[in-house]
């Protein structure tokens, strides 16, 4: 049954919509899953009012409290694992054992941060002077806007919006259109956790009406702190409005991930690497593989085993065993077509393209590919650093293949797109995989493993055009949602001047 899908603040339902749209199942279009009502630029601001209304109660609740909420939301979502697995595999088709993937991110996010509620350790700093201490506090920033991309409808969210809890901070939250089902039973989740009206607010609204209610709640100084994942140019458009407020917001972005190969690789194991980081989540991850840089001796050998692994790789109904299922949604089977369309005027691909169907069939597909937005995997090998598709991120299942000589090129390569969110090299020569570590412009540096996948509890985030070199996760988010408050406390009984009195100790 289709639900329908409304906005919520200060822990009511807004009934006043500008829009209505369906958000349908992209392997089986015929299927609505939900309708949702999209908001006016106002109801963001009130929303943010609501959050800022509720948030110094929320910071004044004892920190080990707000963890004990947090165990509460991680234990509901652990219950609810497989019905929400299952909705997040209806909704933007992502296959169902990535899916449950998604929603265990979710729970070891809680987990890690629940021991953080009787942390968020300050310091004790030793003074110039006698008789006086210094000390340091971790204190909540305020109110946060979470505006969060859809392929991870449940993980990507949770990245921002559990530390931004635990730390005392509430939040509004605006999730993707086309995720609105999964996002509105992980706010249910959420509230039955404890969380109380006010402090988790959600606004479905476009693109503009959010910029527009974004500006305005800025402007009002409703707003202290905004997260954004989502494309690089849209987080190029935040970062500027955030800088004129004189705030630095989290931002994760797109990446081109590049993926070396070395002559000292096992091949076996890059192939395989490669063609889940290239084409798991059909390519939709902004952690990715976006070109494959291959030692020119092993070249050959590699896009051979490669081209058979695409080849042979179940792709199909997501709800089975497949390593990928449709795109997700409509917009983005356009951008995904426009990018072949530039593939196809400037390249030679071998092997199908487009869209799958009866007359443009993929041996072996799983299920019905005229239901769903289903596309052909797309290898390109060839690209060069002006290329189109060599300097842009696709989203969506297209990975470019070149060749280098020595590693110098290869890392000049990997760093040339100006991206730098994740990378990889393949190599059993641990003096090349440091070599590129250190060489390469990346948040995430993976060795003989994919480009995606990253765990819960690492620093996520990226360099250049992929991020402005915020991290999430683990403990390096908690800078995102705290700030740092210094307190100096003179007990010598007279006034003692810093950098006067020491001069004369
Ligand atoms: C994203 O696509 O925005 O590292 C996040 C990964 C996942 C998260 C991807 N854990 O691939």
């Amino acid at each position: 049954m289709a639900v329908e899908v409304l906005s919520v603040v200060a822990g009511e339902r807004v009934a006043e919509v500008v829009r209505r749209s369906e958000s349908t199942n992209p392997a089986r279009l015929a299927e609505v899953v939900g309708t949702v009502g999209s908001a006016a630029p106002e109801v963001f601001v009130r929303a943010a009012q609501a959050a800022r209304d509720a948030q110094r109660a929320w910071a004044a609740t004892p920190a080990p409290q707000r963890g004990q909420v947090i165990a509460n939301v991680g234990r509901l979502f652990t219950a609810n694992k497989e019905r929400l697995a299952a909705l997040v595999t209806r909704e933007i088709g992502k296959p169902i054992a990535e899916a449950r993937g998604e929603v265990q991110e979710i729970i070891d996010t809680c987990d890690f941060f629940i021991g953080e509620g009787r942390r968020l350790y300050g310091q004790t700093v030793p003074s110039e002077m006698p008789d006086k201490q210094l000390f340091t506090f971790r204190r909540p920033i305020g109110t946060v806007a979470v505006i969060s991309a859809g392929n991870f409808p449940v993980a990507v969210p949770s990245w921002y919006i559990v530390p931004a809890l635990l730390c005392g901070n509430t939040v509004v939250w605006k999730p993707a259109e086309y995720s609105s089902v999964v996002s509105d039973a992980f706010y249910e989740i959420f509230a039955h956790g404890g969380v109380p009206a006010g402090v988790l607010n959600v606004v479905y609204a476009d693109g503009p009406d959010t910029f527009a209610g974004l500006e305005q709640a800025l402007g009002a100084g409703l707003i202290d702190k905004v997260g954004f994942t989502g494309s690089s140019a849209v987080g190029t458009q935040i970062g500027e409005l955030c800088g004129r407020h004189l705030q630095t917001p989290c931002l994760e972005l797109g990446g081109k991930n590049p993926m070396v190969i070395s002559a000292q690789a096992d091949l076996d194991l890059a192939v395989e690497g490669a063609l889940f980081s290239g084409f798991g989540t059909a390519g939709q991850r902004c952690t990715s593989l976006g070109t494959v840089i291959v030692h020119e001796s092993v070249h050959d050998e590699f896009v051979e085993r490669f081209a058979a692994a695409v080849a042979a790789a179940p792709m199909g109904d997501p709800t089975q065993d497949v390593l990928f299922g449709p795109l997700l949604d409509e917009k983005f089977a356009a951008g995904f077509e426009k990018s072949l369309g530039w593939i196809a005027a400037h390249h030679t691909v071998l092997g199908a393209t487009g869209r799958v169907g009866a007359d443009n069939p993929r041996p072996g597909f799983v299920g019905d590919p005229a239901a769903g937005l289903f596309y052909h995997p797309v290898i390109v090998d060839g690209v060069r650093p002006d290329d189109e598709l060599f300097r842009n991120e696709t989203f969506g299942p297209i990975v470019g293949v070149t060749t280098y000589a020595t590693l110098d090129e290869a890392i000049a390569l990997g760093n040339k797109p100006g991206y730098g969110l994740s990378s990889s090299i393949y190599t059993t020569d641990p003096n090349e995989a440091f070599r590129f570590a250190q060489g390469i412009s990346a948040g995430m540096v993976s060795v003989n493993n994919s480009t995606s996948g990253a765990e819960a509890h690492l620093p996520f985030g990226g360099n250049g055009k992929s991020g402005n070199g915020s991290r999430q996760s683990g403990i390096w988010v908690l800078d995102q949602f705290t700030r740092w408050q210094s307190m100096n406390w003179d007990y010598s009984g007279k006034l003692q001047k810093a950098q006067m009195d020491t001069e004369t100790v």
